[in-house]
């Protein structure tokens, strides 16, 4: 299993992954379609589906150019979630499978909105697993509830996504980082691991590099959303459950201008 990286002006950076036997490979919400079907021919790589999160026009809205480009292209995408382009509904607990070696499961995580999917894929044994978050999870921070509640970003933050293996490379949707940390500093200014993270962060951006990957493990120690820090930060916002400390921290970082 071996990634697929192109810059990507909306998306920030676009991914893919290929399975390097067969050189197959599959796009997750391909936004800009002309540049990575121009980078997958460059490594000689044949595009034969599309993962996409959700339905919003930055992550689905290539998905039709996409499917001229690619004839036969299978555009995966959440059953209840309205996605432009999709051929193949998924819903959560669906496996695809690309190539000779990869594996991928369909997560339903939903809240940012209805049908968003998380895609969690599996290689070969010495190949780390990685999961495509879109707008549910992000480094350090999660999607807004635009279609959802609290308690629906609790199950798919805090139960799906958390309970993945913790050397789980983490793949999200935006370059959001650095805000991010800034935002999870306010609330825990204590936590050494979000100075850290920040300022190599903020060192990484300075030269044009990615913020992305992270992995389970870390988002659980850093990400001011996730459970491992939930029981200190609810005292710390005043609420008696997870879910209430979740929705408070969203609304803290709805009317947070940093
Ligand atoms: C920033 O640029 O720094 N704080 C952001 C603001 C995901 S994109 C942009 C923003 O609101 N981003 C969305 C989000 O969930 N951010 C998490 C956060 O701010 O903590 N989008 O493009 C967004 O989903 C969109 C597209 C939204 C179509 C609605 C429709 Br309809
Ligand atoms: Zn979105």
């Amino acid at each position: 299993m071996k990634g697929l990286l192109t810059e990507c002006a909306i998306y920030g950076y676009s991914r893919g992954v290929i399975d390097e036997k067969t050189k197959q490979g599959a796009v997750v919400d391909p936004v800009e379609p002309e540049k990575v079907i121009g980078v997958a021919k460059e490594h000689g790589v044949e595009v034969k589906l599309v993962l996409t999160t959700h339905h919003h026009w930055d992550h689905a809205g290539g998905n039709e150019k996409i499917k001229e480009l690619v004839p036969g292209i299978k555009v995966y995408g959440g059953s209840i979630d309205n996605v432009k382009g999709c051929t193949n509904k998924v819903d959560n607990g669906d496996k695809l499978t690309l190539g000779a070696d990869i594996n991928i499961l369909s997560l339903h995580t939903p809240c940012h909105t209805k049908g968003h999917i998380s895609y969690y894929l599996t290689g070969k044994e010495e190949d780390e697993p990685a999961v495509f978050t879109g707008d549910t999870l992000f480094v350090a921070g999660c999607g807004k509830f635009f279609e959802g509640t609290a308690e629906q970003m609790y199950e798919s933050l805090c139960v799906t996504l958390a309970s993945l293996p913790k050397p789980t490379q983490v793949y999200c949707g935006h370059e959001y980082t650095v805000k991010n940390l800034q935002f999870a500093q306010t609330v825990e200014p204590e936590n050494g691991k979000i100075t850290e993270k920040l300022s190599w962060a903020q060192q990484q951006r300075e030269s044009g590099l990615p913020t992305i990957p992270s992995t389970i493990a870390e988002e659980l120690e850093i990400n001011p959303f996730m459970p491992a820090d939930l029981p200190e930060v609810q005292e710390k916002v005043g609420c008696k459950s997870a879910v209430e400390a979740l929705r408070k921290i969203r609304q803290l970082k709805d009317n947070w201008r940093g």
